[in-house]
């Protein structure tokens, strides 16, 4: 009784290190909203053409442009109606008046001129099929079209690979092919079962889009704990191993064994049988006392993160995937202390700690 009488008021003491922020402003947050709340694809006509040019903007690395147009795009879906001039366009916070004259011409044409100027050339393609490549970002799809690189065979005998590069472009048609929620569900089975046979009692889960029930995946992020705080420890490296040893994972990309206390893989995996495709995966082992800032963080979206992130930046807090810190002080973007660490043993815990309502994964699908 006294011991928890003790953690209440130190709760109380850190809560009171939140610095409050006007609830006209919270709202303004995605993360305040859930996702299904976003008005379904009634703009989808005008986000589509927007889509194109962020895309191709992102793969010349021209990061600005790509995120001005990104940001429109949120903007745009999440306004409930359906545009119909460039007035309404322009009351709409985040568009302004060069976007409008965009939106405006897409509601009178059907289509964007500018789209077929910068993502239909044979530079913008190839920067496609380039990107699509694992481990080739933005800087090395422009740098191969620059020596005069058109194609993937191109690329293979002509251009010097990194290790990740060479796994990328062998297994190019499977990585860049989307994986069916069913699939991931076996892939999840079969790591299970692996981590079963070592260490017993493991919390095993899929993250990432997975988490937030869409039918397909990009790839599986599998997040692994252990409740009693320390098993998990003597996982990682005998897992890899076994899954190796039973041909389940084919190519080693990143292991990365310390970030914090949380080890992660990233690799390439197989279920047995016959015409199997390569998916890529990450396995994530954490302490459990992580547990539920890491499953927040790998379930996303990425956008609902950075929307999380920075409503704890407003409040003098940070959030990241190894906890959530009360009291932080900054200089600009810079961190003058450490703050402290507020308890989280469930995601509900976070939002709480944050002022949100709690959404379950697929509402959290920004
Ligand atoms: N993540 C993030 N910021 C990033 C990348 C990732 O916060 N820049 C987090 C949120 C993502 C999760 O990690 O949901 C998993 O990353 P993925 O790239 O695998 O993204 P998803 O699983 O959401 O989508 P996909 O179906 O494309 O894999
Ligand atoms: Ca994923």
């Amino acid at each position: 009784m006294e011991k928890s009488e003790t953690v209440a008021n130190e709760d109380d003491t850190l809560q009171a290190l939140v610095k409050p922020i006007p609830k006209s402003l919270q709202d303004k947050f995605a993360c305040a909203r859930p996702s299904s709340s976003r008005a379904k694809d009634v703009n989808a006509h005008i986000t589509v053409e927007l889509d194109k040019l962020a895309t191709t903007y992102k793969s010349k690395n021209d990061t600005w442009r790509a995120h001005g147009y990104q940001k429109a795009i949120s903007a745009i879906r999440n306004y409930p109606k359906e545009i119909t001039s460039r007035e309404e366009a322009l009351k709409i916070p985040g568009v302004g008046e060069r976007l409008a004259d965009k939106v405006a011409e897409i509601l009178e044409s059907g289509r964007l001129q500018k789209v077929a100027e910068v993502c239909e050339g044979e530079e913008a393609e190839t920067l496609k099929l380039f990107m699509g490549v694992w481990g080739a970002g933005p800087s090395t799809a422009q740098a191969w079209y620059t020596q005069g690189l058109r194609t993937l065979e191109d690329v293979c005998t002509r251009a010097t690979l990194t290790r990740h590069q060479q796994v990328g472009i062998r297994l190019y048609e499977d990585l860049n092919t989307r994986i069916p929620r069913e699939e991931v569900a076996e892939i999840e089975a079969y790591v299970r079962k692996a981590a079963g046979e070592l260490v017993h009692g493991l919390v095993v889960e899929v993250c990432g889009s997975y988490r937030r029930g869409k039918p397909t995946c990009g790839d599986v992020d599998i997040l692994i704990t252990h409740p009693d705080g320390c098993s998990h420890e003597k996982l990682f490296r005998p897992l890899l191993t076994h899954l190796k040893q039973s041909g389940f994972l084919t190519d080693d990309l990143v292991y990365q064994e310390q970030n914090g206390n949380q080890q992660k893989y990233l690799g390439v995996c197989r279920l047995p049988g016959k015409e199997r495709k390569h998916r890529r995966l990450d396995i994530i082992v954490v302490p459990y006392a992580e547990f539920a800032p890491a499953i927040m963080y790998f379930t996303g979206s990425a956008h609902f993160n950075r929307s999380m992130r920075l409503l704890a930046t407003k409040k003098g807090m940070s959030l990241s995937e190894h906890g959530l810190r009360v009291g932080i002080v900054r200089q600009g973007r810079e961190k003058l202390n450490e703050g402290q660490l507020l308890d989280t043993p469930s995601e509900e815990s976070i939002f709480t700690h944050l002022g949100l309502q709690y959404r379950p994964p697929q509402e959290r699908d920004h």
